[in-house]
């Protein structure tokens, strides 16, 4: 039932429509509970290349990012609603590069079905192409004017304000594309694969 609901919502999805339409003042004030946060090591460990995302699968050049490459890409600021499914939800502003112009960069193959996301605290999850091509889909280094704090995701996060929270991967070591479903750490114990918003 669930894999049906999947498919319906992944042909409802409207690609370029944006999804939130935000006046409110950024409010931005998590309640997840999240109960590891890992320690994660970026500049300065680069050599280790411990926890700066590594590319791979479908694309054409597989290989670790650094943050500082990271910042070279166009950086795009917004202002988007983050919806938990355990019924809370917060605005806010986040800047970083859209994921569209990141899978374009690193030649990903669009036509691929899915990109699979794995933390730095072995959470996990995935998405729908073309949830991630999303004009709003965005692969976050900055909270407000500042590097995104631990606890919400340092050093890099998605926000895909087309979809529920669970979705929204913090901490990312690893963005691979694929053609077989990742699956995701709450998608795997039942919840709702798609999400969509
Ligand atoms: N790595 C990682 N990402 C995660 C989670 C997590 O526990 N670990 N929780 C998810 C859930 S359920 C929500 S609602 C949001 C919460 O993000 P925030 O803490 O920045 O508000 O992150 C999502 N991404
Ligand atoms: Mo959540």
């Amino acid at each position: 039932m669930s894999r049906w609901n999947d498919r319906v919502q992944g042909w409802l999805f409207n690609r370029n429509r944006p999804c939130t339409d935000i006046r409110g003042e950024p409010d931005y004030r998590s309640v997840s509970v999240q109960h590891v946060l890992p320690r994660v090591r970026c500049a300065g460990y680069r050599r280790l290349h411990l926890h700066e995302p590594e590319v791979s699968g479908l694309v054409a050049s597989k290989r670790t990012w650094t943050l500082d490459e990271l910042r070279t890409l166009p950086q795009v600021s917004q202002i988007t609603r983050h919806i938990c499914i355990e019924g809370w939800s917060a605005i806010g502003q986040w800047r970083g590069v859209p994921f569209r112009t990141f899978l374009e960069r690193v030649g990903a193959d669009l036509s691929a079905r899915y990109v699979g996301f794995k933390c730095a605290d072995r959470y996990y999850s995935s998405l729908d192409m073309a949830a991630a091509l999303h004009p709003q889909t965005q692969l976050t280094l900055d909270f407000r004017d500042a590097p995104l704090p631990a606890k919400y995701g340092y050093p890099l996060k998605l926000h895909v304000p087309t979809k529920l929270g669970f979705k929204n991967p913090k901490h990312i070591a690893a963005i691979f594309v694929t053609n077989t479903n990742p699956g995701g750490y709450w998608e795997d114990q039942g919840y709702n694969w798609f999400s969509g918003l």
